[in-house]
């Protein structure tokens, strides 16, 4: 792997990985062309479009098969309509209606729409992954009404339907399937930079447990590719497992506590193995998956699938609003860090 400036020293996975690399799709889907795309992630310029392919839904009506199918052969699946159209929205609604205290909103608009007031500077809102650190520093007041938003029961109750653990439960035929209390509320500016997801896998956060855990990445709202989904490296559950078996190696030697850290000496500050999604695809010689999200779709991803997100670049200044929640087997042992309500700087 050519180490490029910028990329944090995550173990080479080229040697013991193939990449299993897809033949190509159509490059236009829906209206939007990959080779017309400008994607940028958190640092690293603009991704060459030969580094991007489509993230194909499946509908949530195909048989549990055909779904699992798909899961285990990509590491993830975008599940297309799962969800109520209508309730998702409301849910956006509602989140909005309880964050606009912090004038995030443009005047005059819906909550439901959520466009952004672009009157105010866009790097004071930093999501849930930029405090990791440094909470004082990204303090801000929309993270903090997002924050409690996340205990509030329009919240709790929208990822505790049942659809999505009888979804997940089917998928992985667990014993037990059980929904981790802590989740992240993500609004993602638009022309924010600097501070879109970085490079990561789940698993580096959730490392008291075997790989294995399940998330659903739901979009809160319509994310048109330029929206600022997520992306996921394709066929990279593979190497995100390897990259960390080499990762537990490095980490033997320290404390029990910093051992199950994803902020340790061994990780990149803040977390995650890069913010450069670009040099990354380049690294590892693979393309990102984009997807084009619409309210209702649910994306679930292995906990060892490499992803990150595009910077927002909505049109119409929407903001982006996605939920990540998590699915384990009760009856398997589980990382309990994960049972507490998410608060800013929780080192999580
Ligand atoms: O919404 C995002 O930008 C990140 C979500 C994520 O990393 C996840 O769901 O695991
Ligand atoms: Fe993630």
């Amino acid at each position: 792997m050519t180490m490029t400036e910028g990329v944090t020293l995550y173990p080479d996975p080229v040697h013991n990985v193939p990449p299993s690399v897809r033949s190509d799709g159509p490059r236009v889907l829906g209206g939007w062309d990959l080779d017309q795309l400008e994607l940028q992630g958190n640092q690293g310029g603009v991704i060459p479009s030969s580094y991007l392919s489509w993230l194909t839904p499946i509908s949530a009506s195909a048989p549990i098969e055909d779904i699992r199918a798909v899961y285990e052969r990509d590491g993830v699946v975008h599940i297309r309509g799962l969800l109520d159209r209508e309730d998702v929205l409301s849910t956006r609604e509602k989140f909005f209606n309880f964050v606009s205290r912090s004038g995030v909103l443009k005047p005059g608009t819906s909550p439901r729409d959520a466009i952004y007031n672009t009157s105010l500077d866009p790097s004071k809102f930093p999501g849930p992954s930029a405090t990791q650190f440094n909470r004082s520093q990204n303090d801000n007041a929309l993270l903090d009404y997002s924050t409690r938003a996340g205990r509030e029961d329009f919240i709790v109750s929208f990822s505790d339907q049942p659809a999505l653990l009888d979804l997940v439960g089917r998928l992985m035929s667990w014993k037990e399937p059980m929904r981790f209390r802590r989740q992240l509320l993500r609004t993602n500016i638009p022309k924010s930079y600097n501070t879109a997801t970085r490079v990561h896998y789940d698993q580096m956060y959730l490392r008291k447990m075997e790989p294995g855990a399940v998330t659903a990445w739901i979009p809160m709202g319509d994310v048109s590719p330029v929206s600022g989904g997520l992306l996921y490296l394709e066929g990279s559950r593979d190497m995100g497992l390897e990259i960390e078996r080499s990762f537990l190696d490095r980490n033997s030697s320290l404390p029990a506590e910093e051992q199950v850290s994803a902020f340790n000496q061994n990780m990149l500050h803040g977390g995650g193995l890069t913010k450069d999604c670009a040099a990354f695809a380049r690294a590892t010689n693979r393309r990102w998956l984009v997807g084009d999200y619409r309210a209702g779709d649910v994306v679930l991803h292995h906990s060892c699938m490499i992803h990150c997100s595009a910077n927002n670049e909505d049109p119409d200044d929407r903001i982006r609003l996605a939920t990540d929640v998590r699915f384990a087997d009760r009856q398997a042992p589980f990382d309990d860090r994960w049972n507490e309500f998410y608060y800013a700087g929780d080192g999580k």
